[in-house]
């Protein structure tokens, strides 16, 4: 019956086109596989008595999108996945409802506005962990969640249900390469040098880039996830050789596309 549930929602994610689906025991919360990790007030059964599995769906980010950033077409993309994301949580909590399993949807971000984040930096719940624990990626140096599809370039949401579901379990080593690309990349010299489980954001720098960016109508960054080599997407996309974002030698036909995007819709 449990198996049978998990291949119902895998086929209505698929038929949705949502390719990334996980699910993770809300009991893997209570056995931390590694320190510091979501304290209790912060995990699925706290925050939804009676939880027993958290399932996990992830949309990927558009590579050739994404390396236009800060612009106006990342801004577009991104409240589109956004969208998506929490329509798509919110269907799949009410079918697992008519189906006589109480759920609820949390929604991919949960902050009102970034400027809420300068002074109070957490979520009440993170989906990268519940990634994490799904066995859908591991985490890299830029402090997100990578996967072997898309790296860190994948954006995700959770539902919560009482339906005991079979669950995956965390990926074995780690996908991020330790290059350091992510570091010397950010604009804002935001990421420490430091190996996870310890990855060290300085949350204030990040938003702090963020509010000025949406100033511009070009929110947010994501610099950090453009230029990680991690990821299948980069094959499709021919984006292999990471010493296109170095400057425009590489491919300056791409490098100008780029800046003519940039350009127009935002300031
Ligand atoms: C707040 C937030 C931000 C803030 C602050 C950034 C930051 N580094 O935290 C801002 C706006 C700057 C931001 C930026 C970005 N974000 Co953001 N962000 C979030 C958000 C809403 C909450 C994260 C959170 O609170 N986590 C809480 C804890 C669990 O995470 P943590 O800080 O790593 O916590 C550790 C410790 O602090 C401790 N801990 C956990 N909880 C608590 C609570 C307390 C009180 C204490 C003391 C300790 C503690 O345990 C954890 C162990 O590792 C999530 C969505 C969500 N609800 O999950 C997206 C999310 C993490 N962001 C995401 C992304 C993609 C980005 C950006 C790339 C922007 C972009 N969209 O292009 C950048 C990258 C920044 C970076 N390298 O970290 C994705 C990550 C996807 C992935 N593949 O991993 C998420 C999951 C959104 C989504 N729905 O997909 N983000």
């Amino acid at each position: 019956m449990t198996a049978e549930l998990r291949r119902k929602i895998v086929d209505e994610c698929r038929r949705w086109g949502i390719e990334m689906v996980g699910f993770a025991s809300a009991d893997a919360w209570d056995d931390p596989p590694f320190e510091p990790w979501p304290p209790e007030r912060f995990r699925p059964k706290a925050i939804f008595p009676g939880c027993r599995t958290v399932i996990v769906l992830g949309l990927p980010v558009t590579l050739p999108i994404l390396e236009t950033s800060p612009s106006i077409w990342y801004q577009e993309l991104y409240k589109n996945l956004n969208a998506q994301l929490d329509e798509r949580a919110y269907q799949l909590s009410e079918l697992l409802n008519r189906l006589g399993h109480a759920s609820v949807y949390v929604p991919r971000d949960g902050y009102g506005s970034v400027e809420v984040l300068v002074e109070n930096p957490y979520a009440f719940f993170s989906h990268r962990h519940a990634a994490y624990l799904a066995g859908l990626g591991t985490f890299g140096l830029n402090n997100m969640l990578l996967t072997r599809e898309f790296g860190p370039r994948v954006r995700f949401v959770s539902v919560f249900t009482t339906a005991e579901i079979p669950s995956g379990k965390p990926m074995d080593g780690s996908l991020c390469v330790r290059c350091k690309k992510c570091i010397k990349a950010c604009p804002v010299e935001a990421i420490g040098d430091i190996d996870y489980p310890q990855a060290s954001i300085d949350k204030r720098k990040c938003s702090g880039r963020s509010i000025e960016l949406k100033k511009g109508h070009r929110s947010p960054c994501g610099i950090c996830i453009k230029v990680c080599p991690v990821g299948e997407d980069r094959k499709l996309f021919r984006r292999k050789d990471m010493g296109l974002y170095d400057g425009p030698d590489k491919d300056p036909e791409l490098f100008e596309a780029w800046e003519h995007v940039r350009k127009y819709g935002s300031t």
